[in-house]
């Protein structure tokens, strides 16, 4: 290696260390840098001229982001990872027992092994500022904190705290790990260095490390420090997790047992377990598919969806919403709320401008009541948000999103209204579910400056967002949308602009056989249960009353309309519409509503569609109906374009409809099951249902040629 990785610098008897892995974007503990590490703290340790130690790192908005995740892709054996684990645990034990105080100054991200390796330190300094963020985020990665985080952050923040982070794996911003008391100081970035040297002459000084005593107060008395409350957590932790993960996710369950194993039976015992368990974890089939999302997830942040310098992004700092209603007003929200741009919201009538305006200044004030901003953020926030009725102040808007009705002619008409006014360059997006661009955009003045941006509902809470490029759109406008997106806090795929993009054309037989097995008198529960066991987040038919059933009879329509009888709607959405009955939004649906909660089915379905509840449909045929169709759909689409990769397919998936992320996505797979066995089973399906089930000419050829999506 010809630029050390660690630098160390001596200031009045206190080491600075500061750690800037060359060549790479973030610090990473890769095998280099433990390698070079251990011999740096070897020679601090025998320094009779170093009495205490300062951590830093050299990168501008990363401290260490954990482990070097590339590096146990590589792993082949429970044996390997089980090493690999071993030996960060003895690094960071070096640390928490050098003779010397060691003071770990964080500024940015210090996730995973960097968190853990900031816990090994006996003092923490943090920035306080956006960038600094802290978590153990490994259980994401279906892996678990394996170098003593397990055993080292109960010890520090209680059993509850600790349990909160490690079994979500979600990070903490810089004042609530300081209220935490996972930072013993929280400082402006400017002074960090100076503060944390300061701690380090003190630390060197007095031999005990004086931490005020934070946080877990009466509760942590009575349940983190006393065994039998202890087991009260474990069996209420243990409970939750398995609700949420459904059994499908095996790393937060090993976790907490190797959090329970380090309290119950000492730090030993804890850490034995942790590389134990990391081992067993590193080579399941989940942690492969977590870590591939996890890489795919990032190499996407990278693609605008153009040829690398092929387009410019428009900096946007204006915004135009157009439609309040529930889309308009969460695209303004959400645009204000992690953008921080301008934005004017306009609707035909002023109550529905004032009703959107409520509803988008909802995250700021979640935001607010939470104690994540400051009154004086809030305030600033809101008055980013602006409302009108007619077209003023349209005249600087960078960007306008609109979000009117899903009607051709009235999009076509905002499009003319806003070409009139917008300032040349501008970007002119639409927030079609199914329309095609091409045909909103046809007789615009300027096509090359409209695209399609497909929010999902709730925009606040929908990670992913579609970018569809009409015929004529140019590079600038695909790159500007998605960069948008992207500080929306989107995960964006460029699909094209075919019907019902991707998201909806995968979703569209899945929904409709769904349709198909209710009008047989399949039960509503046994439906959704099946795919909720799968791994779905909610049902089919849970989903089309979320959706709003009327809104799935149009987004029906215009597919059967696009594609023909292959997408014929099962005729159960005209009756319940016909019924009243429009799910979620009118209290009345597939389900039973009270005030707003969802309780049952609503066993009157069955009587509107004159169908007769068979309970012997067996879940393995309703999976196979439902599951089979979306995969047919997905590689139909694919082998059509409509997405520009697999992997922008599978993400697409998981962030659109909820694909069970340790699955991997629709078209992994069909990898995982070959496609000659998935065309089996689809000609078989199309023998008994029908030919909608027929196999598409991609999966047959790719099942002749033995392809894969995704080439070993
Ligand atoms: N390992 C390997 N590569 C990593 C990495 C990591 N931990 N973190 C980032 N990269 C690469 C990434 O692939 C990309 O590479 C580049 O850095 C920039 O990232 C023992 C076992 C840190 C918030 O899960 O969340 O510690 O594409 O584009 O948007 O208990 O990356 O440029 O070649 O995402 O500013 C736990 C994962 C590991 C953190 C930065 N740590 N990383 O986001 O940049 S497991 C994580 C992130 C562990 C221990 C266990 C984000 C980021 P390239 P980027 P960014």
């Amino acid at each position: 290696r010809l630029m050390p990785i660690f630098q160390v610098t001596n200031e009045d008897g206190v080491a600075v260390v500061t750690m800037d892995l060359p060549g790479e974007p973030v610090n990473k503990l890769n095998a280099a840098a433990k390698a070079e590490f251990t011999q740096v703290f070897a020679a601090l340790a025998a320094d009779s001229n170093v009495k205490a130690v300062v951590f830093l790192s050299g990168k501008p908005g990363t401290f260490i982001a954990g482990a070097d995740i590339e590096e146990f892709t590589q792993v082949k054996s429970r044996e390997e990872a089980e090493v690999l684990s071993r030996d960060g645990q003895a690094m960071l034990d070096d640390i928490a027992h050098l003779s010397k105080p060691v003071v770990a100054a964080i500024h940015g991200v210090c996730l995973g092994g960097g968190l853990e390796f900031a816990l090994a330190c006996h003092y923490r300094v943090g920035s306080s500022d956006d960038k600094t963020q802290l978590g153990l985020p490994e259980v994401q990665l279906g892996l678990l904190p394996g170098a003593g985080g397990c055993q080292r952050l109960p010890r520090l923040i209680g059993l509850r705290a600790a349990l909160d982070m490690i079994l979500a794996g979600k990070s903490v911003r810089a004042r609530k790990a300081y209220r935490l008391g996972l930072v013993d100081e929280l400082v402006p970035q400017s002074i960090l260095r100076r503060t944390a040297l300061a701690a380090a002459h003190r630390l060197s000084r007095d031999s005990v490390v004086k931490r005020a005593k934070r946080g877990t107060g009466f509760m942590g008395l009575l349940l983190d420090r006393n065994p039998l409350g202890r087991r009260l957590v474990y069996s209420q932790a243990g409970k939750s997790v398995r609700s949420k993960t459904g059994g499908h996710y095996p790393a937060p369950l090993a976790a907490l047992d190797c959090v329970r194993v380090g309290l119950e039976k000492g730090m030993a015992a804890g850490l034995v377990a942790e590389h134990r368990e990391f081992g067993r974890l590193a080579v399941t089939d989940v942690s492969r598919k977590l870590v591939q999302i996890f890489f795919g997830t990032t190499a996407l942040k990278k693609d605008d969806g153009v040829p690398r310098g092929t387009g410019t992004a428009l900096e946007i700092r204006r915004m135009g919403v157009v439609g309040s209603g529930f889309m308009g007003a969460g695209i303004a929200g959400t645009a204000v709320s992690r953008a921080q741009v301008e934005v004017r919201l306009k609707d035909t009538d002023l109550g529905r401008v004032a009703i959107g305006l409520k509803a988008a200044r909802g995250p700021l004030d979640k935001g607010l009541t939470r104690r994540r901003l400051t009154k004086y953020d809030y305030a600033r926030q809101v008055a980013l948000l602006s409302g009108t009725t007619d077209m003023t102040g349209f005249g600087r808007s960078e960007l306008v999103v609109e979000a009117v009705f899903e009607d051709l002619e009235v999009k076509r008409q905002v499009l003319a209204e806003f070409e009139e006014v917008l300032p040349g360059g501008s970007v002119y997006a639409t927030n079609t579910s199914t329309i095609p661009i091409e045909r909103i955009a046809d007789g615009a003045a300027h096509p090359e400056r409209v695209i399609g941006m497909h929010f999902f509902s709730p925009v606040e809470k929908m990670p992913l967002l579609e970018v569809i490029p009409g015929k004529e759109t140019n590079a600038d406008t695909i790159v500007t949308a998605v960069h948008f997106g992207r500080r929306m806090g989107k995960t964006v795929i460029v699909v094209r602009d075919h019907p019902g993009f991707w998201v909806n054309r995968i979703l569209s037989p899945y929904m409709n056989e769904a349709g198909y097995l209710l009008k047989e008198g399949t039960p509503i529960e046994a439906i959704d249960r099946t795919m909720t066991r799968y791994g779905f987040p909610v049902g089919p038919i849970a989903l089309l009353d979320e959706v709003g059933i009327d809104v799935a009879q149009k987004a029906s329509g215009v597919m059967y309309q696009a594609f023909g009888e292959r997408l014929r709607p099962a005729p159960v959405i005209d009756a319940l519409v016909g019924d009243g009955r429009l799910g979620r939004k009118s209290g009345r649906g597939l389900y039973r509503y009270e005030k707003g909660k969802k309780k049952g089915p609503d066993q009157s379905v069955y009587r509107l569609l004159g169908v007769q509840r068979r309970e012997e449909v067996s879940p393995e045929t309703i999976e196979e109906r439902l599951l089979y169709a979306m995969l047919n759909e997905a590689a139909m689409a694919v082998g059509e374009g409509v997405v520009r990769s697999p992997r922008d397919g599978d993400i697409g998936a998981i962030f659109g409809i909820g694909f069970p992320p340790f699955r991997g996505g629709p078209l992994r797979v069909i990898d995982t099951l070959s496609a000659a066995r998935v065309v089996d089973v689809l000609q078989s399906l199309a023998a008994m249902y029908g030919p909608r089930f027929t196999p598409c000419d991609a999966l047959v050829e790719q099942a002749k040629a033995n392809r894969k999506f995704y080439p070993d």
